[in-house]
């Protein structure tokens, strides 16, 4: 773990300078209804992410566990770890509890933990995520990171390395309350269609960061798909505040 890295200036994204610079340079979409996405295509200039990359590809220790999907076992279809600050209540997910690691075991992390602390002010995160996705045959499939010990609106900060991969976002169905009386279609055809403004696309380049933030959890699901004709690595990291 000797791997030190030089201070990067990355540019904070002011909310009332959106597009200063190239480096700088922001995007953010309204998903509606309180939920909204920033993209940030150069968070961390290329070749240090290249750095990041084989610092994060040999040194974390990934495994790939068995998790419980819609009650099947099945092997995930990504490598993963988890790190988080000392004291927290485990993360759960899919019927599977991953260890959590400490951010001093991996000091890199601490300093891009730093870095997105910089550009996203106001946020204390203190878990991590990671997902390694060896192939176009990796993926995660739609979910959302609704967990509780995340609270009712969480902000995530998404942080990509190596191969570029499409993230989708698609809103969740909203459905008619059943104690509301329409016009005697059946319930399952009640459920609002989808629309072109319902689902987004971002290709995560090398070096970017998505935030995801306000009800975005709460109402939109993601998931990064399969991909026949990629075969390079892509690394990412999901930076997450636990509640205690
Ligand atoms: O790899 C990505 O871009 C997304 C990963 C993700 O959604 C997750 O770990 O919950
Ligand atoms: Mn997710």
């Amino acid at each position: 773990m000797s791997l030190r890295l030089r201070t990067l200036s990355v540019n904070p994204t002011s909310p009332a300078n959106p597009e200063n610079d190239t480096a700088g340079k922001q995007t953010r979409f309204d998903l509606g209804n309180g939920s909204e996405v920033l993209y940030v295509p150069r968070f961390l200039p290329s070749d240090k992410s290249w750095e990041l990359f084989d610092y994060l590809d040999s040194h974390i220790p990934w495994t790939r566990p068995t998790i419980r999907v819609f009650g099947r076992s099945c092997v995930q279809p990504r490598d993963t770890c988890y790190v988080a600050s000392a004291g927290l209540p485990d993360l759960v997910y899919s019927g599977y509890s991953p260890r959590a690691y400490l951010w001093d075991e991996f000091p890199p992390l601490k300093e891009i933990l730093e870095m997105v602390h910089k550009a996203l002010p106001g946020n204390r995160f203190n878990s991590l995520l990671l997902n390694r996705y060896k192939g176009g045959n990796d993926y995660v499939g739609w979910h959302s990171d609704d967990e509780k010990l995340y609270g009712s609106a969480p902000e995530i900060a998404s942080v990509s390395f190596g191969c570029e991969r499409e993230f989708f976002l698609k809103k969740k169905p909203s459905k008619i309350s059943h104690a509301v009386r329409t016009d005697g279609e059946p319930a399952s055809k009640r459920a609002r269609k989808n629309t072109d403004s319902d689902q987004r696309s971002f290709m995560l380049k090398h070096g970017s960061m998505l935030v995801m933030r306000g009800y975005t959890q709460r109402d939109w699901i993601h998931s990064v798909p399969k991909r026949a004709k990629v075969e390079a690595v892509r690394i990412n990291l999901t930076f997450r505040h636990v509640l205690s």
